[in-house]
């Protein structure tokens, strides 16, 4: 089967997956970041292309709902013209069952299986990957594992020597775009750019219909901006879960101030009061981070229990977080808990320092 377009190839592979044989199942890390998802979208398509007798399926290993929170994702995506409804994500197959039908798996972006996907390293074929190499699968017929800035640098060099007609301005959108990401736009002062992450972009970029610098920053803006999502995104985009002693706690790291958060939703309290209930949490804080045109902090602290609120708030005043109250003007109160907002005067504590300090309270 030839395919003229990449969604051509996308719709028929989706297709595909629900019945067929499947000699290669291409695939990404589990953090399904956009270097993985485009590896894999990318490099599919080349083998497709290269051997046109076989059923090769690239998939997103997360599930649909999450893919709108990697907003460099939904750009650079949309930049290549493809549809989201033709990609494979986890809640559009049955793992179990489709594995059953794979001859092969081609890891990109990584080359250790993790979580559920751990038991199928047998079925390991090929690893394209700019990963620590963890010398598994010794059984994997084809192991390219270089530190690159971008798993997507490696595809754009294959693409050039064994395919080069395939490269058309949606492709090298979705290959520069990330590459671009993944080395700061090819900044050395990054320290994630190699040579060959410049020439493969050089080459790739002929093909863009955006010039290197404006498409970096709007990739890199796109990654930044979350004033799309609500609440409930915001607060689940970025998350992390500890248990102090015996207390279960929730730290959202969010991109956005609390005077425009409060802004887009008068119902914040709610917003983290039943983020709390489903996940189970005694405390819950949102640590705001953002430019405007400095670096700022902001912090907002909910508790189910309002004397552990009052405490908590104390302890951080000890502990030197520096916390003014902020004013986010017409707010509905809480249900049962205790939510207050701060500007958070100490730059200094990020969540990597706050969790520490939380767990000194807890076990003392
Ligand atoms: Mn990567």
């Amino acid at each position: 089967m030839t395919h003229h377009t990449l969604n051509q190839y996308l719709i028929e592979s989706k297709t595909d997956i629900n019945y067929k044989s499947i000699d290669y199942l291409v695939m990404g890390n589990e953090a399904a970041d956009l270097d993985s998802m485009a590896s894999a979208i990318a490099y599919a398509y080349l083998m497709a292309a290269r051997q046109s007798d076989k059923t090769i399926v690239p998939v997103m290993p997360i599930l649909r709902a999450d893919f709108k929170l990697r907003t460099e994702a939904v750009y650079v995506f949309s930049q290549a013209g493809i549809n989201l409804n033709n990609l494979v994500f986890l809640d559009d197959m049955n793992v179990e069952e489709v594995v059953k039908r794979v001859t092969g798996l081609v890891l990109v972006d990584h080359n250790k299986l993790s979580g559920s996907w751990d038991q199928y390293g047998d079925k390991v074929v090929v690893i394209l990957d700019h990963h620590r190499d963890e010398n598994l699968y010794p059984h994997a017929g084809k192991k390219v594992i270089e530190t690159v800035g971008s798993t997507t640098t490696l595809v754009g060099e294959e693409l050039i020597r064994l395919h080069p007609n395939l490269i058309d301005e949606p492709l090298a959108l979705l290959l520069c775009g990330t590459i671009l990401l993944d080395t700061v736009n090819l900044d050395p002062a990054a320290g994630r750019v190699t040579p060959k992450d410049e020439e493969i972009a050089g080459i790739l970029m002929k093909s863009c219909p955006l010039g290197q610098d404006t498409y970096f920053n709007k990739v890199q803006e796109a990654k930044f901006n979350t004033a799309e999502l609500g609440t409930f995104d915001l607060l689940r985009k970025d998350y992390k879960e500890f248990k102090f002693a015996e207390t279960p706690c929730g730290i959202a790291s969010v991109l956005l101030s609390l005077i425009q958060w409060g802004e887009k939703d008068a119902e914040l309290c709610l917003g983290f009061e039943s983020y709390a209930q489903r996940r189970h949490l005694d405390l819950f804080f949102s640590m705001n981070a953002y430019t405007n045109p400095g670096f700022n902090r902001d912090l907002a602290v909910y508790c189910k229990e309002i004397q552990l609120h009052d405490k908590i708030i104390k302890f951080l005043q000890e502990k030197g977080l520096e916390l003014t109250p902020v004013s986010l003007g017409d707010q509905k109160t809480c249900l049962e808990g205790k939510i207050s907002f701060y500007r958070q005067g100490n730059l200094g504590i990020s969540r990597k320092k706050l969790s520490p300090l939380l767990d000194d309270y807890f076990t003392s």
